[in-house]
């Protein structure tokens, strides 16, 4: 039998140079630090040796897969400018698997680094010591330093080889740490590591949406377009994507020149600003028009609204009667339209094809408890031959079950998801192709591989959505508002409230109802029930320390009832 190569410990100067780093910064006491929904999130005070630890452990996890580079996002998304966090990318430029946010906690709470970082590599059977990791941040005013922390992490491995990205997207963060896996793949394991340039990134963006929309108007493009709505208004929430404004506009240039683009809440220096009063975050919960909207741009109806990271995206609709409950295209409704024009795709097939696709390619929607009763019934209703599937709230979970299909349309209420492909699809495709009798249906075939090209292979990705979306929308020659008129929302209602400890609360699997403590669940249980098409649920948030109450029936006041009850209930708390 061959021998397994021994597990080879770091060497004791790098360890000491470890200890010594890890001393001079300082540590937080009597606080747990957990790898939350997003990956730690906190104050940017409490967040200095939380980086430190976490760029020594991303180095670890790159060396324990024989140096497969590992991305770090410094963001913390939606928060406030004072807050900042630490998200990682693993394989696939997927986020980190469950034993490796383990890991993240073991590394960020120790009271004894050098033992754990020990333990860590005799666990991780580490070989050798090469490792490869990149790094980027978003606009806030804490990654200067933060990033700076990281990167003397690096330095005290002599075999790092590392990229700082500095401002960039999460998503491109994400898709960069993917595309460095398959050029380290293809250099080969004794050469040099060349990393990808963000160009990289853009060119995938503004290429697959050039690519899509040519080919549409090659074969298929019959009429011009009536009531599509040329003009668009993006929110940049204060944040990255008001940092890369003019890259968003050269790749919406490349996909449909027509498209008139404008920007507003686009100051990225101002550090408050950020998130402030803007933003997807501001427009899906407050369900109010971002700041300088109305008085910049009170024509354009079609708007969006980016988060701070780039990775939601809200879409919402200028009328100038409506001053609150304004008209969104959340996640839900994103869902609604890409699984419309994917089925609309498929029905192009000849029909003995389109039989064979629903039989070989397994397609699923998969989104939360914060999911409108409306588009549970739509889906059952309407889209028939795709399956509904309910995961916890955070991408990871929704991204975790998006596996088990070939397609799998997933997202959050809040806008934050994308379409996700297997990796056995592409064979699934091959054999459809084996099978088809004319060339309509191969060019068919071919578009939807165009279609689905677009979105972002890692993670859900706001820039990805809006090419998908403004893509869809032209070949469907929907207005904004046909979008809306899909099916008729339940009105909702999202509030957060502060408790002593969030920790209090626990729930079932997919967080529809509280397992602890029983009585605020009776509460609940009780309130709806007086409310025609009630449904409310009570949940801790993983991402701030708040628990969040959600609540929906069929009218608005009765809404603001169940909410009521439940934030009175939560006084105790
Ligand atoms: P928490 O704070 O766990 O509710 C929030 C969002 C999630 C997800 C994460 C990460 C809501 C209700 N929750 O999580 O959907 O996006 O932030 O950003 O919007
Ligand atoms: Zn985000």
């Amino acid at each position: 039998m061959e021998k397994e190569t021994p597990t080879l410990p770091l060497p004791e100067k790098t360890l000491q140079t470890i200890k010594s780093l890890d001393d001079s910064i300082k540590t937080i006491p009597n606080k747990y630090f957990n790898y939350g929904t997003a990956g730690f999130r906190f104050n940017e005070d409490l967040l200095e040796k939380i980086s430190f630890r976490s760029a020594i452990l991303t180095c670890l996890l790159s060396m324990s897969k024989n140096s497969l580079p590992y991305g770090i996002m410094l963001t913390a998304s939606h928060n406030t400018y004072t807050d900042n966090g630490v998200k990682i990318a693993g394989l696939n430029g997927e986020m980190i698997n469950h034993d490796e946010e383990i890991l993240m906690e073991e590394i960020a709470n120790s009271k004894n680094l050098i033992e754990t970082i020990k333990s860590i590599v005799d666990k991780l059977k580490i070989k050798q010591h090469r490792c490869i990791v990149i790094l980027g941040n978003d606009t806030r005013r804490s990654n200067k330093i933060l990033s700076e922390i990281m990167i003397n992490a690096f330095k005290c491995f002599d075999s790092c080889e590392y990229n700082f990205y500095n401002v960039i997207t999460t998503p491109a963060l994400h898709f960069l740490t993917k595309i460095s896996q398959l050029a380290f793949e293809k250099i080969g394991i004794k050469n040099k590591m060349i990393f990808p340039p963000e160009s990289d990134y853009w060119n995938f963006l503004g290429g697959t949406y050039q690519v899509f929309n040519e080919y549409y108007d090659k074969y298929f493009k019959k009429d011009e377009c009536k009531k599509y709505n040329k003009e668009l208004v993006i929110d940049c929430a204060n944040g990255l994507s008001a940092y890369c404004k003019d890259k968003i506009n050269d790749v919406l240039k490349k996909g449909n020149k027509d498209l008139k683009v404008d920007f507003i809440n686009y100051d990225y220096s101002s550090y408050e600003k950020l998130n402030n009063n803007c933003g997807a975050e501001f427009t899906h919960k407050e369900r109010k028009y971002p700041l300088n909207k109305v008085e910049q741009f009170p024509n354009v109806i079609k708007n969006l609204s980016f988060d701070g990271d780039v990775d939601r995206i809200i879409y919402y609709i200028y009328n100038k009667d409506i001053n609150e409950n304004i008209q969104l295209i959340d996640g839900d409704r994103l869902i609604v339209l890409y699984s419309t024009i994917l089925n609309y795709f498929i029905q192009l097939l000849s029909p003995n094809l389109q039989n064979k696709f629903y039989e070989h390619i397994k397609i699923g929607i998969i989104t939360t408890a914060y999911a409108n009763g409306s588009l549970m019934k739509y889906i059952e209703e309407k889209l028939k031959g795709l399956k509904l599937d309910l995961a916890k709230t955070g991408v990871k979970y929704l991204h975790s079950k998006a596996r088990n299909y070939d397609i799998a349309v997933y997202f959050e209420a809040n806008g934050h998801g994308t379409i996700y492909c297997n990796e056995k699809l592409i064979d699934k495709f091959n054999l459809l192709n084996s099978l088809i009798e004319n060339s309509k249906d191969s060019q068919i075939l071919e578009l939807i591989q165009k279609y689905i090209s677009m979105f972002n292979p890692s993670i859900g990705d706001a820039l990805s959505s809006l090419i998908a979306t403004e893509s869809a929308l032209k070949v469907l020659d929907y207005s904004i508002e046909d979008v809306y008129l899909m099916y008729k929302e339940l009105p909702a209602l999202n509030t957060k409230v502060s408790v002593k400890d969030k920790n209090v609360f626990k729930t079932n699997d997919n967080e529809t109802r509280l397992v602890e403590p029983e009585s605020v669940q009776k509460i609940i249980d009780d309130v709806v029930k007086e409310c025609k098409n009630g449904r409310a649920f009570i949940r801790p948030s993983g991402t701030e320390d708040v628990v969040r109450v959600y609540a929906e029936a069929e009218t608005i006041e009765q809404a603001k009832l169940i909410t009521n009850k439940l934030v009175e209930a939560l006084k105790s708390y």
